[in-house]
């Protein structure tokens, strides 16, 4: 199959560009096998509905539920790899001066790769915190075999260390991100169907700014209407044609 065809202004804009912000989703993880988070849940959680998963309320109702999905979804990003597609955006990294990836994705999966400018909007799958008084839990204490573990400062339930549905985002990150996507010359969204707030804003906030704003997405998305550039593809697929055809190199 002949790789994708990168629009010629978008090379161009890309070769001189000081300043690049990508937002991703968990498109650009589904080449890696982890499924995305829309998609139909397999096994015992094909029952449950992520976004009612994902929330206070259930975690209140059955902590012990909650707390096993997590660790499901650890299980199987541990078996995962990055992809090429997170791959290319370690290289268009090194390559853009002020570069910033801002992601919905809580799999880690962009710093196993090689990332570093990493904003996390959502928090991190391998991370846990107090659920009771919110106590800095450096060292969770995630084998003691209690389901949800204890905080070892105030003994309340520990939980993952995620955005949920209903909570807000870590202000001091949705801050960078949103200055980010202000400053951005090229503002990327790769991956995400572009449905879940504050972060769905962030292409429009660039788009207001001047921002050239490029979607990377198999499908449309309610972004698609907007962008300067909506390239129809596999991130995996797409990501490394534009880093070949604009720096002349494979990622
Ligand atoms: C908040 C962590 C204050 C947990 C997640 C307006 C403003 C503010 C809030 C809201 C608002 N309107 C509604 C709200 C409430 C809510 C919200 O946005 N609801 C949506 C559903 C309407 N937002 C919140 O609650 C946020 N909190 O703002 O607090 C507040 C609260 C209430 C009311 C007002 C204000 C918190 C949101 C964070 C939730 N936590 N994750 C966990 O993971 O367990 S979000 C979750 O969805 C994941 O992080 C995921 O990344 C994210 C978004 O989904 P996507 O990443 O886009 O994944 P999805 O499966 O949807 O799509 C995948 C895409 O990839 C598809 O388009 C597919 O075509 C594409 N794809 C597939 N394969 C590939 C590919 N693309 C490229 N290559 C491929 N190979």
């Amino acid at each position: 199959m002949s790789e994708p065809l990168i629009p010629a202004d978008l090379i161009h804009r890309l070769r001189s560009a000081r300043r690049v912000a990508v937002l991703t989703g968990a498109g650009i993880s589904a080449e890696s096998g982890v499924p995305t988070f829309r998609e139909a849940q397999t096994g015992l959680w094909a029952q449950y509905n992520p976004e009612e998963l994902a929330t206070p309320d259930a975690f209140r109702r059955n902590p012990q539920l909650v707390w096993d999905w997590y660790i499901w979804r650890q299980e199987r990003v541990r078996l995962a790899e990055p992809n090429p597609g997170h791959l290319a955006l370690v290289e268009m990294e090194r390559r853009i001066a002020d570069f910033t990836l801002i992601t919905q994705n809580v799999d880690g999966l962009h710093r196993r790769a090689g990332s570093h400018q990493i904003l996390e909007l959502h928090g991190n799958l391998f991370r846990a915190k107090c659920f009771s008084e919110d106590c800095p839990v450096e060292n969770p204490p995630l084998e003691s075999g209690e389901i949800p573990p204890r905080c070892p400062q105030c003994g309340g339930l520990l939980r993952p260390d995620v955005v949920w549905f209903g909570e807000m985002l870590p202000a001091n990150i949705l801050r960078a991100a949103e200055q980010a996507a202000t400053q951005a010359e090229v503002f990327f969204s790769i991956g995400t169907s572009a449905l879940v707030y504050p972060a769905a804003d962030l292409p429009f906030t660039a788009l207001t700014a001047g921002a050239m704003v490029v979607e990377i997405n198999p499908q449309p998305t309610p972004l698609s209407p907007h962008v300067t550039f909506s390239l129809n593809g596999a991130a995996g697929v797409v990501l490394p044609a534009l880093i070949a055809q604009t720096w002349g190199i494979v990622a």
